[in-house]
């Protein structure tokens, strides 16, 4: 490299100044900072524990009713960006509550959403006129701009975590909403009629999703969710990287179930880890159940059963089981796929 002398340099800065005014920057100043060599995440690594999430929840509850809230949510804000409800840089997460007889009131948006059940068994969310119950470690989605509102007839609290694309969505300035009129939308469809069409290997002929590039499954439960990775991991040596891993997909097209987010769970099996990978996609893993130990990029930590944690894109990350540990993973992937810069590494 040419040194550059003072007076050179000076004369360069004189310049940049005169540049300004012109609302201009000269890019070799910045350059490797806009294009760096590798992938730099800006978010930090982050585990919520649900033990001091949840009384803070449920205190919460006792503050606001979830028709005053709208959706009464603690968000999982990313210390690297205060104030911004981000997660990571793409993906907002948070804990929904809603209490014994509460509506969250119809509305829909722009940012699709999914939803992993954490707690109650009489939690309902209602999709474009069909309603599912949920239960634990169910995965509900909610596609762009379809009518949704939840409830719980139950007598106990009900909990989930959100996961949207909302800065994902907002990076394009296009996330809006529009409020129903009413608390409820109208159901036109009876209870488990979208598994009944979509869920079950089978599919109406000439299907089409009735959400465009959205999963017409909306719930994904929990019970054929674990016992299809009980029987996967029985049936084959784990992957040494993703251990036992099955993705929810879309079955009119195989793809991810949802346009924006893609969501998978990993079973790792007691007394086992898996070998470090990275990827290009930021990532929200929720702890469905186990206990175990992660390293994500430079931190270790413990994990148990309801923890949340950030992972930010082209962090090394890898997994200790203690328990049996069954690791749900939502993630911008989808995204990096269809725009062809999804890359992965694994040691
Ligand atoms: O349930 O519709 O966590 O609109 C944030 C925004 C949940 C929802 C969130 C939302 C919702």
């Amino acid at each position: 490299m040419s040194a550059v002398s003072k007076a050179e340099q000076a004369q360069r800065e004189e310049f940049y100044g005169r540049l300004a005014p012109h609302s201009m920057t000269p890019l070799w100043e910045v350059l490797k900072d806009i294009v760096p060599p590798e992938p730099r995440a800006k978010a930090a690594v982050h585990l919520w524990r649900y033990a001091d999430v949840r009384p803070l929840l449920l205190e919460a509850g006792g503050l606001l009713t979830a028709e005053e809230a709208e959706r009464r949510v603690l968000v999982f804000e990313n210390p690297s960006y205060p104030g911004q409800s981000r997660t990571t840089a793409t993906l907002y997460s948070g804990i929904q509550l809603i209490l014994p007889g509460e509506t969250a009131p119809a509305h829909r948006h722009t940012p699709s959403a999914l939803r992993f059940m954490i707690e109650g068994e009489k939690g309902f969310t209602a999709v474009g006129g069909e309603r599912t119950t949920m239960r634990e470690g169910d995965l509900v989605v909610t596609p762009a701009w379809a009518w949704h509102d939840h409830g719980n007839e139950g007598d106990a609290p009900v909990a989930w975590l959100d996961g949207l694309d909302i800065p994902m969505v907002g990076f394009f300035e296009a996330v809006f909403m529009e409020g129903y009129n009413d608390k409820r939308h109208a159901l036109t469809r009876p209870e488990g009629d979208s598994h009944a069409r979509f869920g079950e290997g089978l599919l109406p002929l000439n299907a089409t999703s009735p959400y465009g590039q959205t999963s017409p499954i909306f719930n994904y439960p929990y019970e054929r969710t674990r016992a299809a990775l009980l029987a996967s991991a029985e049936g084959a040596e784990p992957d040494p990287h993703e251990a036992t891993t099955l993705r929810y997909a879309n079955p009119v097209d195989g793809g991810w179930a949802m346009p924006t987010m893609a969501a998978w769970i990993m079973h790792v099996k007691a007394g086992t880890q898996t070998v470090p990978i990275r990827s290009t996609d930021s990532m929200v893993m929720h702890v469905a159940e186990g206990r175990g130990q992660a390293t994500v990029g430079e931190d270790q930590f413990s994990f148990s059963a309801k923890d949340t944690v950030a992972v930010p894109g082209w962090h090394w990350r890898s997994f200790t089981a203690l328990e049996d540990c069954f690791l749900f993973f939502f993630s911008d992937r989808v995204v990096h796929e269809k725009l062809g810069f999804y890359r992965e590494e694994r040691q």
